[in-house]
């Protein structure tokens, strides 16, 4: 499957709205792969695949995290960090992906990791600040991203951790272990 047709592929998994975001993700990672020194032809392929399964019925992905023996883990916390890890499944099995640094940042990129490869955060950055999301301090993260991407990546994991506990939600540990990761990246 060439480029043009992953990302026919791609755009008719969902809305339209969803995919103005992907366009601007692909535009973001491959700005941030420049910038910071990392390939941007693997930035953008994981930047088309990342939401490839967003709009998948929770059942289906419920389904292939337990069929596929993907992060168990996963299912006792919110449904929204499930599409990165299904993603990260669809990229190798339907869209034929090998490089394992490309499937290892689509399945990281809601939830982070611990030791987030370079890769791992031009994308999850770039899912943060690409140009039509709008949220309180996403300005601050675009700056923050001139200089540096774990400073910026920090600030987004920041927004979605006072999200979840203004909304009364339960946290997925690996993001709390992502964010106390880059803190110490950036203390050294
Ligand atoms: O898929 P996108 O909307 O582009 O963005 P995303 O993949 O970063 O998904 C973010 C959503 O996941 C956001 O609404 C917050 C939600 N979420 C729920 N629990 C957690 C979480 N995000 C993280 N990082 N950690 C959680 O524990
Ligand atoms: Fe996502
Ligand atoms: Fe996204």
């Amino acid at each position: 499957m060439n480029r043009e047709q992953m990302i026919e592929a791609v755009k008719a998994e969902m809305p339209e709205r969803r995919w103005i975001h992907v366009e601007g993700v692909m535009k973001t990672s491959i700005i941030l792969a420049e910038r910071f020194g990392e390939d941007p032809v693997k930035a953008e392929l994981a930047a088309i695949l990342h939401d490839v399964a967003k709009f998948w019925q929770i059942t289906r992905m419920e389904q292939m995290i337990r069929e596929h023996n993907l992060d168990l883990t996963l299912l006792d916390y919110d449904k929204e960090l499930w599409h990165a890890e299904v993603g990260a499944w669809v990229a190798e099995h339907d869209y034929g992906v090998t490089d394992k640094d490309v499937l290892d940042a689509i399945r990281c990129h809601t939830s982070g990791r611990i030791g987030m490869t370079k890769l791992d955060k031009v994308v999850c950055l770039a899912d943060y600040m690409e140009p039509s999301r709008d949220f309180p301090g996403v300005d601050r993260i675009r700056e923050l991203s001139a200089e540096s991407l774990e400073r910026a990546l920090i600030a987004g994991f920041d927004s979605t951790i006072s999200f979840l506990i203004a909304k009364g939600k339960r946290i997925f540990p690996l993001t709390v272990d992502a964010r106390n990761d880059l803190l110490l990246q950036i203390a050294d």
